[in-house]
């Protein structure tokens, strides 16, 4: 830090504790633009790292800037998401403290880059020879296989993550990688089957069309053409820029063989897409009211590709079968409802072969040894979500940032309630608002939104979204953080529609629709199409969807249920690490470098908690530092320290700010390092020592012309 103190009127300052109107979100966004119109992207907030997007290729992530970064002491370089890395491998490395490094941002924001760099510098740093380099080769060529797989162009970011991702990697005691194991959430099955105007499906689908070989694509049964697929017309057309999706599946392939795929699951796995995709392209009519497949011949396809029997699969696509106590109860399905079935399947075997690709590489991830190792988690997970029109998948997603928000508040509010004990300075207690009350609305047991959802879900009879509807608006429509439209105000109503409920979040309002709750939450898999698919020779295949039926001898959970229950499982797995945050943010909505829209950045900063985090952060003291540092710094500015001095560094820095004219009240001394209270008081220090050093440098200067 101390390095560009004097650069503060230019590019701001590189720690916003050092505002000194630390409750004015203007004054601190505005020193966000400051750093970003000089390319630099990276601010602290004490130990937590900004990231303003660049959307352009700085020459910051060399291995000559890694070398300044690896074993340096955090505030002696300045902001970066190395040094953030550097911190949290240092920690693991001499205390032997388990990591997490917990990335979010709105899409586009730059989160998955920032893994992809934390990634970088570990690899860099570690030892570069057999089995530690082919541990890091898999760790890296995971991603390639994931973004395939998981990520797709959206409007917002061509290379959106489409599921969250939580990253361990383990070291051993040398502090070495040795395995890995990655956790997945959410895959946003829903983009197989249809994608918003401007935005495609999944990478692998086009991948796979521009780069198989002729043989392959004959294997497959496929057409080059991406017209030729109902599953890939209803978004964007043409080609990307900038996406080279031939170049991208040699890379894919690539990474599959890395990480101990063999040839002939990589065959099984390429089938299975090339099936999804085929199956899009089933039609159906209806004669008196039942459904009649118009392509047979595709289905055909299909079952080959799946391994299955094509009369089963015929069957199932067409009838639904119901089981009660010992009977069973056939019923033909109409067109919609085979349609329904149609993309149902797609969509459930996409989103398990996606579990399925998890479960692969963590196999080949394993550490050889078994020995207990110590482990930097990464989790890169999409941030809060407030869209125009917001459903399902957004609550899920809010849902998740409330909890996370929650554990920031508890580390953050604890580690500097625990540095001040340490210390031995007096705790002053600091206003937030605690997020828990949302979370409690939504995950309490037997009457939170979650429990209420699922009981209309599971309930006989017939529940729909307008039943579920008038449930949640009767049991919570008294809570203060729901608003159901009856009690709305009328300004509200006029923009909340009568399907409508709105959470008033930490971070914003959100209005949810509740169109196919009831659909997603259960999220249903015919039994025909699940007992087709189990009886498929393909292996991927019929691992998964026996595993899951399995799991499923009870009734099975509603999709809510069961991420609430990863969710949880996560927090647990962070609870106990100590944490690093990158909050990324994203400058501009047209993916442009050098454009810092200050309302767009001042919104993020709002629903980032930044302000918030400021407060807590400021609340006590702006700076501290341990006294050996702050002294070798300023010694030179006291008589009695410079240019000798022989005692301990705490009485060192005693003397120091009596000379200084410390008053009482601007400065603490703890046990191992002094806390001062405002950055004015700093920023005088240093302009001194900045002035005595271009004096010390003037006067040898002339000394050495003098002679
Ligand atoms: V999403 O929630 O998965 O849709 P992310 O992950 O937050 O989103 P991502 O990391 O994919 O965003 O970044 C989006 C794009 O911004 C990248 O493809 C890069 O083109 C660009 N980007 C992000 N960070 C950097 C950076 N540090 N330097 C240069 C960057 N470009
Ligand atoms: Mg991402």
């Amino acid at each position: 830090m101390e390095h560009h103190l004097h650069e503060r009127d230019r590019v701001g300052v590189q720690d916003a504790v050092l505002l000194e109107d630390y409750n004015n979100q203007e004054v601190f966004v505005d020193n966000l633009q400051k750093r970003f119109k000089e390319n630099v992207i990276y601010t602290y907030i004490g130990p937590v790292l900004i990231s303003v997007n660049p959307y352009q290729e700085l020459k910051i992530y060399d291995k000559k800037t890694i070398k300044e970064y690896d074993n340096k002491n955090f505030f002696e370089v300045p902001p970066h998401v190395f040094a953030i890395t550097n911190n949290a491998f240092t920690s693991l490395k001499d205390e032997n403290r388990e990591q997490c490094i917990l990335i979010s941002g709105e899409s586009g924001s730059g989160k998955t880059e920032a893994s992809k760099k934390v990634l970088q510098y570990i690899a860099e740093v570690t030892d570069h020879k057999g089995e530690v380099e082919k541990v890091k080769d898999k760790l890296i060529f995971s991603n390639p296989i994931l973004e395939a797989f998981g990520n797709a162009k959206t409007n917002r970011n061509d290379n959106s993550s489409r599921f969250g991702k939580y990253m361990d990697i383990q070291f051993n005691f040398e502090g070495n990688p040795v395995g890995g194991n990655i956790l997945n959430y959410l895959l946003e099955k829903s983009r197989v089957i249809s994608q918003t105007q401007g935005e495609r499906n999944f990478h692998v689908f086009y991948q796979l069309l521009a780069g198989a070989s002729d043989e392959e694509i004959g294997e497959l049964k496929l057409k080059r053409t991406i017209d030729s697929y109902y599953y890939l017309s209803n978004g964007q057309q043409n080609g990307t820029h900038g996406i080279n999706d031939k170049e991208d599946f040699a890379a894919v392939k690539k990474a599959l063989t890395t990480l101990d795929f063999s040839s002939g699951e990589q065959m099984d796995l390429f089938s299975i897409i090339s099936a999804v995709l085929q199956l899009g392209n089933v039609g159906f009519t209806e004669q008196d009211g039942l459904s009649v497949i118009t392509k047979p011949d595709i289905v055909e396809d299909v079952s080959k590709l799946l391994n299955c029997d094509k009369n089963l699969l015929k069957k199932a696509l067409l009838q639904r079968t119901i089981k009660t106590n010992n009977e069973e109860v056939v019923t033909p399905l109409n067109r919609e409802l085979s349609v329904y079935a149609r993309d149902a399947l797609a969509k459930a075997v996409y989103d398990r072969v996606f579990t399925w690709l998890v479960k692969k590489i963590n196999q080949s991830l394993q550490p050889n040894e078994s020995r207990r190792n110590v482990v930097m988690g990464i989790l890169d997970i999409y941030g809060f979500e407030i869209f125009e029109r917001n459903s399902f998948e957004q609550l899920c997603i809010n849902f998740c940032n409330e909890k996370l928000q929650q554990l920031f508040i508890d580390l953050t509010l604890k580690s500097e309630q625990d540095e001040y004990e340490k210390e031995g300075i007096v705790w002053q207690h600091i206003d937030y608002f605690d997020n828990k009350i949302i979370c409690d609305l939504i995950e309490e047991k037997h009457k939170g939104l979650i429990a209420y959802m699922d009981e209309e879900c599971l309930r006989p009879g017939d529940p729909n979204d307008v039943t579920l509807l008038a449930k949640l608006d009767e049991y919570l429509g008294y809570h203060a953080h729901y608003i159901s439209h009856k009690k709305a105000d009328t300004k509200l109503q006029k923009i909340m529609g009568r399907d409508e409920f709105r959470l008033i979040h930490y971070a914003g309002a959100v209005t949810y629709n509740i169109k196919s709750f009831i659909d997603k939450n259960n999220d249903l898999l015919y039994r025909d199409l699940k007992e087709a698919m189990i009886r498929s020779k393909n292996n991927i295949l019929q691992s998964v969807f026996l595993e899951s039926e399995q799991n499923s001898k009870k009734m099975p959970d509603t999709a809510i249920t069961q991420f609430k229950h990863s969710v949880n499982n996560l927090m647990n797995i962070l609870k106990d690490k100590e944490p690093s945050y990158i909050r990324c943010i994203k400058p501009n909505d047209s993916k442009r470098s050098a454009t810092f829209n200050f309302d767009l950045v001042s919104h993020q900063v709002t629903y980032l908690g930044l302000m918030e985090n400021l407060r807590v952060r400021r609340a006590g003291f702006a700076y501290r530092r341990d006294f050996t540092r702050f002294l070798k710094r300023y010694k030179c500015l006291s008589e009695d320290t410079w240019p000798n001095y022989h005692g301990s560094a705490k009485d060192g820095v005693k003397l120091l700010v009596r000379t200084l004219g410390y008053q009482d009240d601007e400065y603490q001394m703890g046990k191992t390092k002094i806390f001062i209270r405002h950055p004015k008081t700093l920023f005088a220090t240093e302009d001194a020592f900045q002035f005595k050093k271009h004096y010390i440098a003037s006067i040898i200067q002339s000394h050495w012309k003098g002679l």
